[in-house]
C-alpha cells in the first residue's frame, strides 16, 4: 500500500448509493478521489461528498483503544482483553439479575457498513439479547407496517427506466436513494417523453428540475394523494382489468375515494385543482409510474397513512411488475422483516407495535426512564449515534445514564459513546472488509464487496473480530466446533459446506452464530484482510438456494451448494461489485410474500383513516409557534453524523436556519443573521439564510449538524444546531411511533449581534 500513484478501489460510505471511488494513498491519507467507471451500480459516478472522504477517514479523535468509564465519569484506556472480559460480565451481571430480554442491541450497520450487523446478531444469539432497534424504528418502520399487509415484500422504483417518476417528500438530488441521482434526474428532465413530479413545500434542487412541482403546505400529503386517487377514480383512470387478475380488495378502496372532496382538499394542501388534475392524468397516460416516498413524508403528520396512499395510488395505475414500475426485489441480507406481516407482537414496556422486529426509537428512552417492570437495562450499541439521531437528545442521554449497563462500539468518541461504561474502537470502513444490504436493484441487483486500502488503526478491531472475542468469552462455541470445521475447509468447498452444515442443522446455538463460525473456519482460507466477508457464504448459499435460475442469470454458474460458492467467489474477487441476480419482469409476482401472489389493496385501519381524514387538524402553528421547522433537512455537506470534521463542509459551514424572505422580514433578520429558534422541545441558536425556495412559514435546519470536534485535539467545539435538541419523544405517528421531525412547531427571532 505504498506507490502513491497506484489507485484503489473501494466505495463511499456517506450514503446508501454506496458509489464505486477510486483513491490514491499516501501513507494512510487519501490523497486524491475519483468515480470508479467500472463500477456496477455507479460506473463513475459520485457527488462532492465523496471526494473529500479522507475527512472521514483521518478526522481528529479516533479511537484507538478500549475505553472504561470510572465513576467519576472520566474515561482511563483498556486493553482488548480486560475489555471484553468486563463487557462479557457486564451483560451476563444484568441478564442475570434482570434476565437477558431486558438488553437492547441498537444498530448494527450505517451508511456503508453492514457486515457489522451480522455479526452483532451472533454477539445477540450468544447473550440472549432479544430486543432490537435501529434508525430504521424513526424512518421506515411505518412504510414497513403498510409494505408487510399490501406486499409482505419490499418494493422499489426503476427511476432510470420509468416514464413517470414521483417524488414524494424526497430530494434525491441530495439525498439520493438510487444509483447515480443527479445523472438520472437530469436524463428524465431533458427527454420531453418521460415526466418527474416533485412534491414538497420546498422548491429543491430536484423540483427545480421537475415537470410537475407540486408545492404543499407542510403536512398535507395525505390530502393531495387522497385528492390524486380520488381522480383517478372519479375520471376512470384505474387499470381495471389488470387490477382483476392481480389485485385484491380494490372495490372497498375506490369506494372510500368516490367520496373524496376533491376541490377542498386541493384548497387544505394549497394546491391548485387543475395541477392535480393534469398530474393525476399524467400518470395515467404513462406505461410506468415509480415512486420514492422519503422522510418529508415519512417523518410527517399522517406519516404511516402517506405511505399507504402513495402504493394505493400506483397500484390503481397497474405499475407493479412493469419496466420502469415499481418491483419486489431479492436481497443478500434483508434490512427488514415481513413474516409477522398483520399481527406484529407489541413493545412491553412502551404498548407499540414491533416493526420488522425493531422497537419504535421514539419509545426506548422513555421506556428505560420509567418504572416498568420490564424496562430495558443494559445496551449494545454498534454504528449508531442515538444520543445525536433519536428524538429529545437529552432524553436519550439521561437513559443511557440510568441503564445498568452500556457498551458502544464506533469510530469516533461520540455523543452516545461519551455516556457509554465501555466504549470498544472500530477499524474504519477503509480499513476492513465491508458491505452493504442497500441495493435493491431490479431485474438486476447487484453487491460490491470492498477490500480494504489501509491496514486498522493500531488499537482498533474489525467488529467481526470484536463480537468473535465476546463470542468465544461467552463460550458458545470452542475448539472442538470450530477445529474440525477448520480442516473442512483446508480440504475443500464440499467438505466445508457439508461439515458447516452438518453442525449448524446439529446444534441451533452453532447456527446462532453462525457468522462467528465462519469468520473462525472459513475466514482464514480468504485473501488476508477479507475474513469478516466469510459470513456472506451463508447469504451467497442462501441467495443461490432461493433464486437459483436468477443467480445463473447474472452470470453465475453451477447447481445447489456449487452456484452459492459460485456467487460467494465471485463477491470476493470483484473489486467493481457483481451482479447476484437478474430477473425478468414476469418474475416480480413470485417475490411477493403474500399467500396468493397477490397484491392486498385494502388494509381496514388505513381506510378507516382516510375516511377520517376530514376531520383532521391540518395546520399545527398557533400563535406561540407560528412557524414548522423541518428539523433535520439533507443538503451539499451532511452525512448523517458519519464525518465529524466541519472543515469537510466546503459551504453553508454551520448549517443555516433556512427561511423565506417574507418570514426574514417578519422576524427581522438578514442573510447571515443569528437566530434564535424555539420549539417544545428546546431553543438554539442558528445562522440565517434567506432563501425563496421556502414556502413562507416554512423553515428548515440540516441533518447531522451539532458535533462536537477538536481540530488540533484540543478542547471540542460544537459546530452549528444539533436537530434534536429541538424534538420530543410524543410528537410521531400513532401507528409506527416514528417522529414528525419534518413538521416541528417552532417561533423565531433575531438575536441581537
Ligand atoms: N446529503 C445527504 N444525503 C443523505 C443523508 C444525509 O445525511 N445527507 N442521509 C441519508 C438518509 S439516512 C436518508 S433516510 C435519506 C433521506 O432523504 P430525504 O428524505 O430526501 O431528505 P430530507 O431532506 O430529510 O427530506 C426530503 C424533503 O422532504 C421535504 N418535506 C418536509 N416536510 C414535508 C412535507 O410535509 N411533505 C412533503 N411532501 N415533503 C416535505 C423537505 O423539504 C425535503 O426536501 O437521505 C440519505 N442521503
Ligand atoms: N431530527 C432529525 N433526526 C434524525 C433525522 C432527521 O432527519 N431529523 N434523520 C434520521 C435518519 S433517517 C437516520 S438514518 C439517523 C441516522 O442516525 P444513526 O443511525 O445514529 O447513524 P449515523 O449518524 O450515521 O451514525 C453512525 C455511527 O457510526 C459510526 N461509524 C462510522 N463508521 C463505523 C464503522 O466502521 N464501525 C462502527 N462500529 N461505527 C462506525 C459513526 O462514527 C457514527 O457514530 O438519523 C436520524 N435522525
Ligand atoms: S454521498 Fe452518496 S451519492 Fe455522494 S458519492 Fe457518496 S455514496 Fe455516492
Ligand atoms: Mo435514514
Amino acid at each position: 500500500m505504498s506507490d502513491p500513484n497506484e489507485w484503489h478501489k473501494t466505495a463511499c460510505v456517506l450514503c446508501s448509493a454506496n458509489c464505486g471511488l477510486e483513491v490514491r494513498l499516501d501513507g494512510r491519507e487519501i490523497t486524491r478521489v475519483r468515480g470508479n467507471k467500472a463500477h456496477v451500480s455507479s460506473a463513475g459516478y459520485t457527488c462532492e461528498k465523496g471526494l473529500r472522504i479522507n475527512h472521514y477517514q483521518n478526522a481528529q479523535g479516533r479511537l484507538t483503544s478500549p475505553m472504561k468509564r470510572l465513576e467519576d465519569g472520566s474515561y482511563i484506556e483498556v486493553d482488548w482483553d480486560t475489555a471484553i472480559e468486563e463487557v462479557v460480565a457486564g451483560f451476563e451481571r444484568v441478564g442475570g439479575e434482570h434476565g437477558n430480554d431486558k438488553v437492547m442491541y441498537y444498530g448494527g450497520g450505517g451508511q456503508g457498513n453492514h457486515l457489522c450487523g451480522a455479526y452483532g446478531a451472533a454477539t445477540s444469539r450468544a447473550l440472549g439479547i432479544k430486543r432490537r432497534s435501529n434508525a430504521l424504528a424513526q424512518e421506515k418502520t411505518g412504510e414497513v407496517w403498510v409494505e408487510g399487509r399490501m406486499f409482505a415484500a419490499h418494493t422499489h422504483g426503476e427511476f432510470a427506466e420509468a416514464e413517470v417518476s414521483v417524488f414524494l417528500g424526497k430530494n434525491p438530488w441530495h439525498s439520493h436513494g438510487f444509483d447515480q441521482a443527479r445523472r438520472v434526474l437530469k436524463e428524465i428532465s431533458a427527454d420531453p417523453k418521460r415526466s418527474m413530479v416533485v412534491i414538497d413545500p420546498r422548491r429543491t434542487e430536484s423540483a427545480d428540475l421537475a415537470d410537475h412541482f407540486l408545492q404543499l403546505e407542510p403536512g398535507t400529503d395525505a390530502f393531495l394523494i387522497s385528492a390524486l386517487i380520488a381522480v383517478l377514480v372519479e375520471e376512470g383512470l384505474t387499470a381495471d382489468s389488470w387490477l382483476a387478475d392481480n389485485v385484491n380488495g380494490v372495490d372497498d378502496v375506490t369506494s372510500v375515494f368516490a367520496d373524496v372532496p376533491i376541490r377542498e382538499y386541493a384548497e387544505r394542501c394549497g394546491v391548485d385543482e387543475d395541477q392535480i388534475r393534469a398530474v393525476a392524468r399524467r400518470m395515467a397516460s404513462a406505461t410506468s409510474v415509480a415512486v420514492y416516498e422519503d422522510l418529508g413524508i415519512e417523518m410527517a403528520p399522517n406519516s404511516t397513512v402517506v405511505s399507504y396512499l402513495q402504493r394505493v395510488m400506483w397500484v390503481l395505475l397497474g405499475s407493479y411488475g412493469v419496466p420502469g414500475g415499481m418491483t419486489a426485489h431479492t436481497a443478500l441480507g434483508s434490512l427488514f422483516n415481513y413474516s409477522a406481516a398483520g399481527n406484529e407482537p407489541v413493545d412491553p414496556v412502551g404498548g407499540g407495535a414491533i416493526i420488522s422486529g425493531l422497537i419504535a426509537c421514539n419509545d426506548i428512552a422513555d421506556g428505560i426512564l420509567s418504572d416498568h417492570p420490564e424496562r430495558t437495562r443494559a445496551m449494545l450499541i454498534e454504528s449508531a449515534n442515538p444520543v445525536h439521531s433519536l428524538a429529545e437528545s437529552q432524553k436519550f442521554r439521561s437513559a443511557m445514564r440510568a441503564m445498568d449497563f452500556s457498551v458502544v462500539i464506533d469510530v469516533f468518541m461520540t455523543e452516545t459513546a461519551l455516556e457509554a461504561d465501555y466504549v470498544l474502537p472500530a477499524s474504519s470502513q477503509y480499513e476492513k472488509v465491508e458491505t452493504t444490504f442497500f441495493a435493491a436493484g431490479f431485474p438486476e441487483n447487484r453487491v460490491h464487496l470492498r477490500a480494504p486500502i489501509l491496514e486498522p488503526l493500531p488499537g482498533t478491531l474489525p467488529e467481526a473480530e470484536i463480537h468473535t472475542r465476546i463470542v468465544k468469552a461467552l463460550g458458545v462455541v470452542g475448539e472442538d466446533v470450530l477445529e474440525p470445521l477448520r480442516e473442512a475447509a483446508r480440504a475443500g468447498r464440499s467438505e466445508f459446506g457439508e461439515a458447516f452444515m452438518a453442525a449448524a442443522m446439529g446444534d441451533r446455538k452453532i447456527a446462532g452464530v453462525g457468522a462467528v463460525v465462519l469468520y473462525e473456519t472459513l475466514g482464514p482460507t480468504l485473501p488476508p484482510g477479507m475474513e469478516p466477508a466469510a459470513a456472506l457464504w451463508f447469504s451467497a448459499q442462501q441467495a443461490a438456494m432461493a433464486y437459483p435460475d436468477q443467480v445463473r442469470a447474472a452470470g453465475h454458474e453451477g447447481e445447489g451448494p456449487d452456484l452459492g460458492w459460485a456467487l460467494f467467489e465471485a463477491m470476493i474477487s470483484s473489486p467493481d461489485g457483481v451482479g447476484f441476480t437478474h430477473h425478468d419482469h414476469g418474475d416480480s409476482w413470485d417475490l411477493l410474500g403474500t399467500p396468493d401472489n397477490k397484491i392486498n389493496l385494502a388494509i381496514p385501519e388505513m381506510l378507516e383513516a382516510v375516511a377520517d381524514l376530514s376531520g383532521t387538524p391540518i395546520d399545527h402553528r398557533s400563535d406561540d409557534f407560528p412557524f414548522i421547522l423541518a428539523a433535520g433537512e439533507r443538503r451539499s455537506f451532511t452525512a448523517n453524523t458519519i464525518v465529524r470534521d466541519p472543515a469537510w463542509r466546503k459551504r453553508d459551514a454551520e448549517g443555516a436556519l433556512r427561511l423565506h424572505p417574507d418570514d426574514a422580514a417578519a422576524v427581522g433578520v438578514e442573510a447571515g443573521d443569528r437566530i434564535r429558534i424555539t420549539t417544545p422541545g428546546g431553543t438554539a441558536v442558528a445562522v440565517a439564510e434567506v432563501n425563496d425556495t421556502m414556502l413562507p412559514g416554512f423553515v428548515a435546519l440540516p441533518n447531522g449538524l451539532g458535533l462536537s470536534y477538536s481540530p488540533a485535539g484540543g478542547d471540542p467545539e460544537i459546530t452549528g444546531v444539533a436537530p434534536n435538541e429541538l424534538t420530543t419523544t410524543d410528537w410521531r405517528d400513532p401507528i409506527a411511533g416514528t417522529p414528525w421531525h419534518k413538521h416541528i412547531p417552532a417561533r423565531l427571532e433575531a438575536v441581537a449581534s
